[in-house]
């Protein structure tokens, strides 16, 4: 079973086999964590984006890191908060699904999370990290490549909530 930590860091820096993105739908590139990606990436991950086309709220895709440290990006596209009767927290919830089951598809051995719609999609941070840390451990067993899996806070508000959903943690179902 991975070992789950908590990094305050950078994502863009990380050395891992994948980092994940907080894209949107478009795949075109933003502000925030993408930004920063697209950034340290260079112009081919906007190209790769761009040939995959889009994605749609609650999925995520797979491109190369070029730049990057990290082998590969996914790019999730969380949902936008709208005060929590849109289905945010299913549409959250399955974005971490996706992640882990293209980290499973690809043998990824570590893996690092940024906090997807925590940002301008405004999804409530303590909330957030709870789906983040619960749907993740729900899904470890069936990532049976996974070594190491980071959330990646960036800034010490963000490393808070996770680190409080870490200690309320919910234990995987019985298999
Ligand atoms: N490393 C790690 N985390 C970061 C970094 C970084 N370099 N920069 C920001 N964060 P956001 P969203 C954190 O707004 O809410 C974009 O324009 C940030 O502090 O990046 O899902 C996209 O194109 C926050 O905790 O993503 C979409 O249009 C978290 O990353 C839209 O924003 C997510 O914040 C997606 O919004």
């Amino acid at each position: 079973m991975a070992k789950l930590e908590i990094v305050q860091a950078d994502i863009t820096t990380l050395a891992v086999d994948a980092i994940v993105n907080a894209a949107n739908a478009q795949l075109r590139g933003g502000g925030g964590v993408d930004g920063a990606i697209h950034r340290a990436a260079g112009p081919q991950l906007l190209a790769a984006c761009r040939a995959i086309g889009g994605c749609p709220t609650g999925d995520a895709r797979l491109t190369p890191g070029f730049d990057l440290p990290a082998r590969y990006v996914i790019h999730a596209v969380g949902p936008v908060w709208r005060g929590g009767g849109q289905g945010e927290a299913e549409l959250l919830t399955s974005c971490y699904r996706r992640c882990m089951a293209l980290a499973a598809q690809n043998g990824l051995r570590t893996l690092a999370f940024s906090a997807i719609s925590c940002g301008v999609y405004g999804y409530p941070l303590e909330e957030a990290a709870r789906i983040a840390v619960n749907t993740v451990t729900q899904s470890l067993q069936d990532t049976p490549s996974l070594e190491l899996l980071q959330f990646c806070c960036f800034g010490a508000e963000v490393t808070r909530a996770y680190e409080s959903a870490l200690r309320g943690r919910r234990a995987p179902a019985a298999s």
